[in-house]
């Protein structure tokens, strides 16, 4: 059995050899056209990036190393890490050793715990999340063997050194986020013989700790938001940083930042503020009409229909089918998740009649919200750090390709109102 440094090494070889020569011989082929629209449109549609790690086709959602997301939804978070990283669901034997490399390398630094409780009371639990990776910047492997200049074509060994190790501890740091955040009193040691999902909810500390529905969701949960491809918010940004050759410590912490913002990762928690103040407008039963008639009423006010819509997307997000699901069998009748239904049956039609939108259909966060909530995490700022210890795992897959395939810098051009101009009046 190889552990998971010789099988990628294995691995990595024959992506090489796959794809480096495609691209010397091929590299002059057009992929896209861009217009002006999306030079000032975030770039939208533009491809142009490259990510072998999972991809989302529009009219399919998110499919992980080739697998729909609903083909493996029952997977273990470690499971998913493996594949993310190596393309391959592991075996026992790999699966074993692979889970014990991130058991033993589960215990965060002393100092980490004291960044943390430094910081006002009222900080954002994802700005609590961004300083602790940040605090451990110096203990990067990148950084320190880059420093001795190790080879080019090693780099992805460190970086997956810095992967495991940030993968490994962030259970240990999302839960004291909550913890220290909310008051909910002593930091829980991790178990070192717990896996990661498992240890998670342990350290939490919930009532929910011994319910089996509440790690079942935990699992769902981290699987599902493991990876989303290139060029959403998180894992755009995190890869520019890493392509200057900043460590993972930087790259993610840069990356969660942007998931923080609320077209992205926090849409979760206003998805359930959003529908808990419609509650609340309508004394806990609100009717169909009542439910459209709020729905109207965000949108003349301006504002988005948190949830709903999605850059890429023009499906229902799978994603959001799986939590769906999850919750009409295990608390069909909790009455936020009861809203989130009658939602998903009334705001599609209501957004389909504006013609600027996209896709009216929800994605994953118009629901995962009500499900945390039903289960006792009822802090909702703390949602996105749940979203995001998620995605550590497919943000360092990612950055541990990118480093094994030799990307350079990200550098593309931006050009000026003159040059726009010029090109219109040329053209
Ligand atoms: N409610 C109201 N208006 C919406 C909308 C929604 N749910 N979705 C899109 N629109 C509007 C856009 O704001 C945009 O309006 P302007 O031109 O006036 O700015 C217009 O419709 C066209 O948007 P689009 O092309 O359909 O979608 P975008 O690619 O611009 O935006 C977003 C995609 C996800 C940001 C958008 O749908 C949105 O704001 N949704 C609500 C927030 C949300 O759920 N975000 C989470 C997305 C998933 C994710 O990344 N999770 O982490």
């Amino acid at each position: 059995m190889q552990n998971i440094f010789d099988k990628l090494q294995v691995k990595i070889e024959g992506w090489r050899n796959e794809l480096v020569p495609l691209v010397k011989e091929h590299g002059e082929k057009k992929v896209a056209d861009v217009t002006l629209s999306q030079v000032m449109g975030g770039m939208r549609g533009v491809t142009s990036l490259w990510c072998d790690t999972s991809n989302v086709p529009k009219e399919k959602g998110l499919i992980v190393r080739g697998y729909p997301i609903n083909d493996i939804k029952d997977i273990t978070p470690v499971q998913v890490f493996y594949l993310l990283l190596t393309g391959d669901l592991p075996t026992q034997e790999e699966f074993e050793d692979f889970a014990m490399q991130l058991r033993l390398r589960k215990f965060v630094p002393f100092y980490v715990w004291e960044v943390l409780k430094a910081m006002p009371k009222d900080s954002h639990p994802m700005t609590m999340l961004s300083m602790a990776i940040l605090s451990m910047q110096r203990e990067s492997s990148f950084a320190q063997h880059y420093a001795k200049g190790v080879p080019k074509s090693d780099y992805w060994k460190y970086t997956l050194e810095d992967a495991l190790n940030i993968v490994a501890k962030l259970p240990a740091i999302c839960a004291a986020i909550y913890r220290l955040r909310f008051d909910k009193g002593e930091l829980i040691q991790p178990d070192p013989e717990m896996h990661l999902a498992a240890d998670f909810v342990h350290m939490l500390g919930i009532e929910n700790t011994e319910n089996p529905e509440f790690l079942n969701l935990m699992k769902l949960f981290l699987v599902c938001h493991s990876d989303h491809e290139g060029g959403n918010v998180s894992g755009f940004t995190s890869a520019v940083v890493n392509s200057a050759l900043s460590d993972l410590y930087y790259s993610l912490s840069a990356g969660f930042n942007g998931l923080a913002g609320p077209l992205h990762g926090l849409a979760n928690q206003e998805s359930l503020e959003w529908v808990l103040e419609l509650m609340a407008k309508y004394d806990g039963a609100p009717t169909r009409e009542d439910i459209e008639e709020y729905v109207e009423k965000t949108l003349s006010n301006g504002q988005v229909v948190p949830g709903y819509g999605h850059a890429v997307l023009r499906v229902v997000d799978p994603r959001f089918t799986a939590f769906y699901n999850f919750g009409s069998e295990k608390c069909p009748n909790d009455a936020v998740f009861r809203i989130v239904r009658e939602l998903f049956d009334i705001v599609p039609k209501v957004l389909s009649k504006i013609e600027k939108i996209q896709n009216p259909w929800p994605n994953v966060d118009a629901v995962t919200g009500s499900l945390l909530y039903h289960y006792g995490i009822k802090e909702f700022s703390y949602y996105t750090v749940i979203f995001a210890l998620s995605r550590s795992i497919g943000l360092s897959a990612q950055a541990v390709m990118n480093r094994a395939l030799l990307l350079p810098i990200t550098r593309p051009k931006s050009v000026t109102t003159e040059w726009i101009k010029d090109f219109v009046a040329k053209n």
